[in-house]
């Protein structure tokens, strides 16, 4: 193989051996054979790293020499998951891996067992992330992704007794981490605070505090591609080790407070997902990590330059917003042309609106970042003043279009009220050249509600680019099985790097041997499952059950308690005898995911789940047919066992809530098949996979709207349907609390009185569907049949797919020349 094609691909197993074996001696002090899983772990990263050395300098400085624009995906997230297996198969060293290990007398999985996901991100848009910047690598593109460095990733899960969630704190740096590198010489100083002073015509900031970021640079190595590019995460340090003056005062303690507090920046990962949590400390990180990679950039492309050109910046790199997180670049950029390098307003501002475009990932109102000024002008006064003007100039732009007072007034970026606030999509929407939504029906949400009066105005902004997942983590690692035999029915593994080509098993549908070796595939995949949750959370899964998944955050609108009533009218109709347990196909029904810890509702949704789960699980009665596992602490490692081993997955979000999934994809690509409303990402999913190949339920978006619209009594539908009457009263009575009737009342009189997301609209339809999911279960080569269809029409749900849409219709670039 050409090195060129794939880093590191031409060392042989043994030299690997051997590398590791010195990493081991030299770099541990530990002999080979009496090495830990642990220290064998450090030292294969180590060398793996070595390996893609060169690769990484080499595109580097093409980047910079050449003339290919560059990317800048700014993303307060990033999900990434155990790092070694992915860079041993896209640098084409597994196999030399392989043979290393089985030299040194380790096994593989044991030592991929060692690694601590990194954890930096909440859900779908850190994974997003992630997928993306791996995409942009196997793509060939110059790109960097810029984030931050969290101390501690999202909380790890625990469950108390009572089935409530407990947060632990997310460790993942306890033993330290070997891929990151410091990169001391590339440190950056970001000020907050103070005040703005004028002098002359120009107004300059004078900061009353700063703190040192410290990038840790990942590499990104491309599948295939000889690409590495960069993950650069932020740290942030004190300059200062204690505060001298203080320290004078005999103060002893309380001379590290200032130093303590500039670490705190990237002390902790929020982890609200969908209701964002307005504090100065969030504020402050965003503005952190955005100020330090903007200045990186600029620092990147113009070495050394004491006045660079910068309105050649465009033509440089372009920076993709990851939600409005990272949205005060914009004012940053404005304020680092004109106050650090002396451009005016209009050449700043044509600079600025084309290096920002805008990726909204939310429909929810409430999900919308709003900062208060005052909090603005507080932590970045000169950035408010920037934001002022950026707003008073688009209000005269609107007026000059003749736009009426009250539409001038619903598009203000800051609102007018006794307590102003900053609408950062808003922001995003103007400061940016493109605006786009994350699936179809998203983004034409987004151009019909969200930004309604923006797209009218400014139409060209708005496009969209449908999510995609990296295949190589989500099917070639997670399920090595189904992906030899996608390669053995395609002839060749070149899907991996060109996933329309899966279209080619639609035909082997119909080959009744190709069909058996898919349900053995499955089949496995289950018993690796069963044999994986043994393990690891001690459960007991009969593997001869459909497993029916549901994996995401918890949020009343993607609806996992229409899952759990249904659950609960069926073991109800089983208890009160009106259905005979043996009439039921058997399902393990499995539930992953993590509330925010301050999210009231979703917690008592996961202690219902823990307690059904506990009843079911011990009743004789549906012993066999029906029983209900709760895996804690979701995350990719948990994603990668169980999406493999999956037959059943839900997607059953309020129709028009769910911005794309992505877990949805991932799943399709898995031979999984979906019972789902028409929502996000799914609408694309079903045309792509055929009607036939999908479960489809549910209200549409015009039927919620009309029914909020008419005035919506979810009491009527509890009075209509018996079995959802039942599984209800269930809950309310104590079935699942030993008695205790009041520990579900939060969720019961919801249900009863508010239901928001109108669970109990879509309930008899979901019962419906779940019996004809039954009874297409029961033929199992027909299941088959129809979860190879989704398998060879999801190519399109790649994210080197989605990269490639970025690059035509946003970022105007493609592979380093
Ligand atoms: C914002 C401010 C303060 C604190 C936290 C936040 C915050 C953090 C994370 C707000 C939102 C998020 C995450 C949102 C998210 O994951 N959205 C999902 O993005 C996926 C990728 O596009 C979509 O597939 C999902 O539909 C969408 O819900």
């Amino acid at each position: 193989l050409d090195y060129t094609a794939r880093p590191g691909s031409t060392v042989s197993g043994h030299e690997l051996a051997n590398q590791i074996s010195q990493e081991l001696r030299l770099g541990q002090e530990v002999e080979p054979s009496q090495a830990t899983s642990a220290q064998v772990y450090k030292a294969s990263a180590a060398v793996v790293r070595r390996q893609m050395v060169e690769a990484w300098q080499r595109g580097q400085s093409q980047m910079v020499q050449g003339h290919t624009r560059a990317v800048g995906y700014l993303s307060a997230e990033y999900l990434l998951g155990k790092q070694l297996p992915n860079a041993l198969l896209n640098t084409g060293l597994e196999a030399p891996f392989q043979q290393a290990m089985q030299e040194l007398g380790f096994e593989p999985d044991d030592i991929f067992a060692a690694e601590r996901e990194p954890g930096l991100g909440n859900g779908g848009l850190g994974r997003l992330a992630a997928c993306y910047i791996d995409s942009l690598s196997s793509e060939g593109v110059p790109a960097f992704g810029y984030g931050i460095r969290y101390q501690y990733g999202i909380f790890e899960q625990a469950f108390d007794q009572e089935g409530r969630q407990r947060e632990l704190a997310d460790t993942w740096l306890e033993e330290g981490e070997p891929w990151g590198f410091e990169n001391f010489g590339r440190a950056r100083r970001v000020s907050f605070g103070g005040s703005v002073v004028a002098e002359g015509d120009r107004r300059t900031w004078q900061p009353d505090w700063a703190v040192k970021a410290v990038p840790v640079d990942y590499m990104v190595p491309g599948y295939a591609s000889g690409r590495v590019n960069t993950l650069r995460l932020w740290e942030a340090k004190a300059y200062q080790e204690f505060d001298l003056a203080t320290f004078n005062q005999s103060d002893y303690i309380g001379a590290v407070v200032p130093k303590v507090k500039a670490e705190t920046i990237s002390k902790v990962l929020y982890p609200e997902d969908s209701t964002p949590q307005g504090k100065e400390l969030r504020l402050e990180q965003q503005y952190f990590f955005v100020a330090a990679s903007l200045a990186d950039a600029i620092a990147t492309f113009y070495p050394g330059e004491r006045e660079p050109d910068l309105t050649t910046l465009p033509s440089k790199i372009c920076f993709q917003l990851n939600d409005t997180h990272p949205v005060i670049g914009i004012p940053e950029l404005m304020r680092l042309l004109m106050d650090e390098h002396g451009y005016g307003w209009d050449e700043a501002w044509s600079i600025t609106t084309r290096v920002f475009n805008y990726t909204c990932h939310t429909l929810l109102p409430e999900a919308l970042e709003e900062w208060p000024a005052q909090l603005i002008a507080h932590l970045l006064p000169r950035h408010w003043e920037i934001i002022q003007e950026i707003d008073r100039r688009f209000v005269a732009d609107l007026q000059a279009r003749q736009v009426s007072d009250e539409q001038i007034d619903r598009m203000r970026i800051v609102t007018k009220a006794d307590q102003p606030k900053v609408r950062m999509a808003y922001l995003a929407t103007v400061g940016g050249s493109y605006v786009n939504g994350v699936a179809e029906l998203h983004s034409q949400l987004l151009k019909d509600v969200t930004l309604k009066d923006f797209s009218a105005l400014f139409p060209e902004k708005f496009t969209n680019v449908t999510n995609g997942v990296t295949p190589r983590r989500f099917v070639r690692l997670a399920n090595p099985r189904l992906s030899a035999l996608i390669s053995e029915g395609l002839g060749s593994d070149a899907w991996l790097s060109d996933l329309e080509q899966l279209k080619g098993l639609e035909a082997l549908a119909d080959d009744p041997s190709f069909v058996d070796k898919f349900i053995e595939v499955k089949r496995a995949n289950k018993a690796d499952f069963v044999a994986f949750a043994q393990r690891k959370y001690g459960f007991e899964i009969d593997p001869d059950t459909m497993f029916d998944s549901m994996i995401k955050r918890l949020h009343e609108y993607k609806r996992q308690s229409l899952k759990i009533l249904a659950v609960i009218a069926q073991y109800a109709a089983v208890k009160s005898g009106q259905v005979d347990p043996r009439s039921l196909v058997p399902r393990t029904v499995i539930f992953g995911a993590k509330a925010a810890p301050g999210y009231a509702m979703a917690k008592e949704t996961i202690q219902l789940i823990n307690n059904v789960a506990r009843v079911v699980n011990n009743d004789p009665q549906v012993a066999g047919a029906l029983s209900v596992r709760f895996p804690w602490n979701y995350n990719i490692e948990l994603a990668e066992h169980l999406i493999p081993a999956t037959e059943l997955d839900e997607q059953i979000s309020q129709a028009g809530k769910e911005a794309s999934g992505t877990g949805n994809m991932k799943f399709a690509l898995n031979g999984s098949l979906t019972v789902g409303t028409l929502d996000g990402a799914n609408v694309e999913i079903r045309s792509r996979v055929g009607a036939d190949n999908f479960f489809l339920f549910g209200m549409q978006v015009e039927d919620v709207d009309r029914l909020y619209s008419e005035g919506y009594d979810p009491r009527a539908y509890y009075e209509a349907d018996p079995r959802l009457k039942a599984a209800i009263d269930m809950v309310a009575s104590g079935s699942f609390s030993e008695g205790e009737r009041s520990t579900y009342r939060n969720l019961v009189e919801d249900w009863l009185s508010k239901d928001y997301f109108m669970t109990l609209a879509d309930f008899s339809a979901y019962m419906d569907i779940q019996s004809e999911i039954d009874e297409a279960y029961r033929d199992q080569r027909g299941w088959a049949r129809k979860a190879i269809i989704n398998v060879a029409n999801s190519g399109f749900f790649s994210s080197d797919r989605a990269v490639k849409d970025y690059l035509e219709r946003i970022w105007h670039t493609g592979p380093q020349e």
